[in-house]
């Protein structure tokens, strides 16, 4: 039952980015959005949680400790999936009603592998209401940016200077949610592409357009990277 949306019809695409801290993901997710751009493709790029002025809120009150008052862990379930139905209405089913194609920083995948594999909800649950969330709106391609645990905190924590609440969980909560993201990846094939993100920037990247060619048509677009 899809209440929110009964007569869409959505053209666009929705492309999502997803992995353990530190893969590369903002970069990648840029650097595809700009190719995208480069073959005349209407892109609009966002990242989860945030994307809406709710939504950023929202960020700010799951990674800076916003309301100085510790989280429960359904608590921050419930608002990584808020944020994520704010966006879903407001900007991404719009867009693909438009036709457009979306780069996305994460989405439904980080609920099951953070809030899932990572803290220990029961991952059919949080299907339930990652779809609450976001009603029609399905990615058709997901790249899975792979890495070490210890590799991507480094070099997570090489950028910010510092570890935000997430980052700072026990390795073993990391390694959890790596190994669910590997486990949704083999079950799910046809959407997911898993690559190897300690290759430097320009490999993953070329990796990438490769595997999009792959999958997906570009509009007058010969597939040859
Ligand atoms: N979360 C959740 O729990 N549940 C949910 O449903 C959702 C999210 C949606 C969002 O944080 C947090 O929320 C996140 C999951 C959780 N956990 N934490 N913490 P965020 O948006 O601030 O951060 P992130 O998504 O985890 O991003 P990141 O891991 O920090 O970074 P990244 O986007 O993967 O990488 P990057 O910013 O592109 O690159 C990081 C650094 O590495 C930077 O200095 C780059 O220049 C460098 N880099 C990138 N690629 C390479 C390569 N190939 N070689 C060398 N260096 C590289």
């Amino acid at each position: 039952m899809l209440p929110i949306y009964p007569f869409c019809t959505m053209t666009g695409k929705l492309i999502t980015f997803e992995g353990p801290e530190g893969g590369g993901k903002s970069t990648q997710a840029r650097l595809l959005t700009e190719y995208l751009r480069s073959k005349g493709i209407r892109v609009l790029t966002t990242r989860e949680p945030g994307g809406t002025p709710t939504g950023e809120i929202i960020r700010d009150l799951l990674q800076n400790d916003l309301s100085k008052e510790p989280l429960c862990d359904a608590t921050e379930a419930l608002l990584f999936c808020a944020s994520r139905a704010q966006l879903c209405s407001h900007v991404l089913a719009p867009a693909l009603e438009r036709g457009d194609w979306i780069v996305l920083d994460r989405f439904t995948d980080s609920t099951l592998a953070y809030q899932g594999y990572g803290r220990g909800f029961d991952v059919e649950r949080l299907r339930v209401l990652n779809a609450f969330a976001t009603g029609p709106v399905t990615p058709v391609l997901t790249f899975l940016l792979d890495i070490p645990v210890q590799k991507g905190l480094e070099r997570a924590i090489a950028r910010s200077g510092n570890k935000d609440r997430i980052e700072s969980a026990p390795v073993d909560f990391h390694q959890r949610l790596r190994d669910g993201y590997l486990e949704m990846a083999r079950k799910e094939p046809g959407r997911f592409a898993i690559v190897n993100a300690t290759q430097p920037i320009e490999c993953v990247s070329a990796e990438i357009r490769r595997i999009l060619h792959t999958r997906l048509d570009i509009p007058g677009v010969v597939a040859s990277v």
